[in-house]
């Protein structure tokens, strides 16, 4: 883009999202280009405000939730990377401040929430007025996930095939579910020790299950994208929950192994089973850590919270209100 006369102060927020169909695997490390498509739902007013506007320091700075960072810091050293993309020789000094509002206690990542605020906010205060597909390809080059959280609702981030990555951009899909929920179980805590990032170079280039994995996740999409039209949470959930194991189970094949499960992962894990086994419609699914996301309907939510007591009521999101 051109960059204009930047404007003092520009706000924009950007809701997290959980994929249904995962991305895994890059085919181009640079441009942050996928190796498959994938679908998820973006979660309301669960994610990140950041706000940009110019340092009055003479050097940029860079705040997380109310706390300024060191710019030699991983996430300091990211955001200000990725705006350099934007503000090329145009050095003035900015000021970020990004606060996330996910319950911390959800353990969610906050990397696609928070570059497609930061997106955002570059927009607005560069003056750029750029169309919403093109700032998530650009979204999608400070972090695949952060494609998707442009837009609300169920979205889908094709996979695109163009040199230059831009048309490697998600969109939002005209379906909507009101009665679809999402439980947020936090299992353990503590950092994860391999980020996303390398976690899936280091399963493409080693793990042999991963040549199974680019086929299933279209075939997945296709059947997630009819479950969610016909509003069949059994589909949608078996094929979530399958797609989200399959993932894992390339992680684990990978050398040296990645296993993002913690001993509560599992046991959580058996007892979605056990609620299902018992005739609750209720599923899972899981990213690169050990918290659980559950798939269910508004029906059956006084069953789930009976047998997950630990899910207060920030745990539990309805996407479409
Ligand atoms: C997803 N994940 O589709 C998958 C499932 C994690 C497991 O997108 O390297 O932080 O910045 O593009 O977007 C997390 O990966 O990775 C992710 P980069 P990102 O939600």
């Amino acid at each position: 883009p051109n960059t204009t006369e930047p404007g003092t102060k520009a706000d924009a927020f950007a809701p997290s999202n959980i994929a249904l169909c995962k991305y895994w695997g890059k085919r181009d490390v640079e441009l942050n280009l996928p190796i498959n498509a994938s679908l998820s739902i973006s979660l309301g007013e669960l994610g990140s405000h950041t706000t940009l506007s110019e340092s009055d320091r003479g050097q940029d700075q860079v705040y997380l939730n109310n706390e300024l960072l060191s710019l030699d810091s991983p996430f300091a050293r990211k955001v200000i990377g990725f705006i350099d993309l934007f503000r090329r020789d145009l050095k003035q000094p900015v000021q970020v401040r990004t606060v996330n509002n996910i319950p911390t206690a959800a353990g969610l990542a906050s990397s696609a929430s928070g570059f497609a605020a930061l997106t955002l906010a570059i927009d607005k205060f560069y003056r750029f007025d750029l169309a919403l597909d093109h700032l998530s390809a650009f979204a999608r080059m400070g972090s695949g996930s952060a494609s998707r959280s442009l837009y609300q609702g169920f979205v889908e981030w094709h996979k695109g095939s163009r040199e230059d990555g831009m048309d490697s951009c998600a969109e939002r899909l005209a379906l909507e579910w009101p009665g679809f929920r999402i439980g947020l179980l936090k299992v353990a805590t503590g950092e994860k020790k391999v980020d996303s990032r390398s976690g899936m170079q280091r399963t493409v280039e080693s793990a042999a299950l991963y040549s199974a994995w680019p086929q299933q996740a279209a075939n997945d999409l296709v059947a997630i994208k009819r479950a969610i039209q016909q509003q069949d949470l059994e589909c949608l959930g078996q094929t979530a929950e399958q797609n989200a194991l399959s993932m894992h189970a390339t992680m684990i094949a990978s050398w040296p192994p990645l296993l993002y499960w913690q001993p509560e992962s599992v046991a959580a894990m058996h007892r979605v089973w056990e609620l299902r086994a018992s005739g609750v419609p209720v599923y899972l699914t899981m990213d690169a850590g050990p918290n659980l996301k559950l798939l269910f309907q508004h029906a059956d939510e006084m069953q789930v919270r009976d047998a997950f007591p630990e899910l207060v009521d920030a745990d539990i999101v309805a996407p479409f209100g």
